[in-house]
């Protein structure tokens, strides 16, 4: 009974080290599990000289949910959406249908899925359709100068990905919280073992 409570002390300390490098080290790697967009097709920025069927995202971990908690949109120039029916998520992959009369242009390609830690990860990318136009009068190479590559460039880098900056934010921020409760944890560790020290050496010159 004495001993343990001489020791006690000492012990709390050493679990509340422990307890505090938990704190510090835990929250990390949920932070840092956060799954990304590998591949697309259409890739992003890519020029094709067909509409495509439909498009594919391919991620680097599983997604979560179904068709309903992951999405993907696309909208033509004109600004309508042309995506058609709910999108099948199978394993790392997500494929969204596209309507099959969507025509020439800029299209912007907005997902946003359910990453395998559960947290929602979004993005957006841009790819141009120039299919060769019906009529035989217009030369190929007119074609191709009438609509500039230029302009999905611009769509790219003027709308960034809002949402994946927001989920950095927070966990950043959930870091913040978890480390000053770690640095307050760490203080009383150290308060608790440096006052058992003392407690101990004055006990022992008592004895002496
Ligand atoms: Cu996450």
């Amino acid at each position: 009974m004495d001993l343990a409570r001489r020791f006690s002390p000492v012990l709390v300390a050493v679990f509340a080290f422990i307890a505090a490098v938990a704190l510090i080290v835990a929250p990390a790697s949920p932070a840092s599990a956060h799954d990304a967009l590998a591949t697309s097709d259409p890739a992003a920025d890519s020029v094709l000289e067909a509409a495509p069927e439909a498009i594919t995202l391919t991620f680097t971990g599983e997604l979560l949910g179904d068709g309903g908690a992951n999405a993907v949109t696309v909208t033509a120039p004109s600004g309508q959406q042309v995506q058609s029916g709910a999108p099948l998520v199978e394993g790392t992959v997500i494929t969204q249908p596209i309507a099959p009369d969507a025509g020439n242009g800029a299209f912007t390609v907005t997902w946003r899925v359910v990453s395998s830690d559960g947290h929602p990860i979004s993005g957006e990318f841009g790819y141009l359709v120039e299919a060769p136009a019906v009529e035989p009068s217009v030369a190929p190479e007119e074609q191709v100068t009438a609509t500039p590559s230029d302009a999905i460039v611009d769509e790219a880098s003027a709308t960034p990905s809002e949402e994946p900056e927001a989920g950095e934010q927070e966990g950043g921020f959930r870091l913040g919280i978890f480390g000053i409760l770690a640095v307050i944890v760490l203080v009383a560790a150290i308060v608790a073992f440096v006052g058992a020290l003392l407690r101990r050496r004055a006990r022992r010159g008592e004895q002496d």
